[in-house]
């Protein structure tokens, strides 16, 4: 059901467009001024809006042109409903933002076809948008794992190290003996692998925390606000995990565990100093033994 706005100072003007709305199933939200249906606009998912052009304290047009303005991420279908009719108002309408305008007095039969026409650009623009944010997901994460992939989430780590007085943990983890589990079971059991891996790493976060797919069998865990301490507990909580967990895939069931590499960076010191520091660590973790986490 379509949320639709009707903004107009005259009481029964409003009424009985409402009454109308209504009959066609709309869900009708009213406002008697300018400024109670941008806030009206602003908080409630309203797909349609007819509005009167003179109104006190906002008027129509500019309040169309606020709503523009807002820039909300789902599009508000903006009929203008007036009596003025000449050119020159139409142009200021289409100008400022409107979708439509309606001259009064209109006729019931010509706001429905206004209104369906209406609908067709909504339903566009939410399958665009719908389609967008498939598109989007699809290209920050690893189609393996559903993680973040290696671009996003040092994108992530970027722009978290671009605002002011953040410290950030930053874990590096490798699969040990990963090569074998292929070797010994085949690919598709070490992919299935690499889903449960990353699937208890995420669970051992918090959500505000990251992690990303960092190359075929590394992943790359940001800790915001995690001094390199902090980071190290964190790191053994996921190497536990792991090393804890059976790994069931088909009619196996495996032992996995994992080296874990830590540092973390500061404002004013090198980002890739940092990412070098964790990898140099983990370096450290698979030749004392794997299964371990240095710093
Ligand atoms: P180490 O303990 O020293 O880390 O040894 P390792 O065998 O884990 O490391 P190595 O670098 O020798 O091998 C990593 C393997 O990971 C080789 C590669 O084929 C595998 N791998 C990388 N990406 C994927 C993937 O998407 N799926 C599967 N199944 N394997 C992958
Ligand atoms: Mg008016
Ligand atoms: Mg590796
Ligand atoms: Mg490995």
């Amino acid at each position: 059901m379509y949320k639709v706005l009707v903004a107009d100072d005259d009481k029964d003007a409003r009424e009985v467009l409402s009454a109308f709305l209504s009959k066609l199933n709309y869900k009708v939200y009213e406002a008697s001024n300018g400024l109670d249906a941008f806030e009206l606009i602003k908080n409630n998912n309203i797909s349609i809006a007819l509005i009167d052009w003179i109104m006190p304290g906002l008027n129509g047009v500019d309040l169309c042109q606020k709503i523009r303005e807002l820039n909300l991420n789902h599009y508000v279908y903006v009929i203008i409903v007036t009596g003025k009719s000449d050119k020159d108002d139409t142009l200021e309408a289409l100008h400022k933002g409107a979708d439509d305008y309606i001259v009064k007095p209109f006729s019931f039969k010509e706001l429905k076809v206004r209104l369906f026409s209406a609908e067709r650009i909504i339903k566009l623009e939410n399958k665009l948008k719908e389609a967008y944010e498939k598109l989007y997901n699809e290209t920050i994460h690893d189609f393996l794992t559903g993680i973040l992939n290696r671009r996003s989430i040092i994108n992530e780590l970027n722009n978290l190290y671009r605002q002011p007085e953040v410290e950030i943990g930053l874990i590096i983890i490798d699969i040990d003996n990963f090569k074998k589990i292929n070797d010994t079971y085949g690919h598709l059991v070490g992919d299935e692998v690499l889903k449960d891996i990353s699937r208890i790493i995420s669970q051992t976060l918090r959500k505000t925390d990251f992690v990303g797919r960092y190359g075929g069998e590394e992943f790359l865990v940001i800790l915001p606000y995690l001094n390199i301490n902090e980071s190290y507990k964190i790191a053994e909580r996921i190497r536990k995990n792991i090393e804890n967990n059976s790994f069931h895939i088909g009619n196996l069931e495996l032992k996995i565990t994992v080296s874990l590499g830590v540092s973390s960076v500061k404002k004013y010191e090198n980002l890739n100093d940092a990412l070098e520091a964790a990898d140099k660590a983990l370096y450290n973790a698979k030749k004392s033994g794997k299964n371990k986490t240095i710093i």
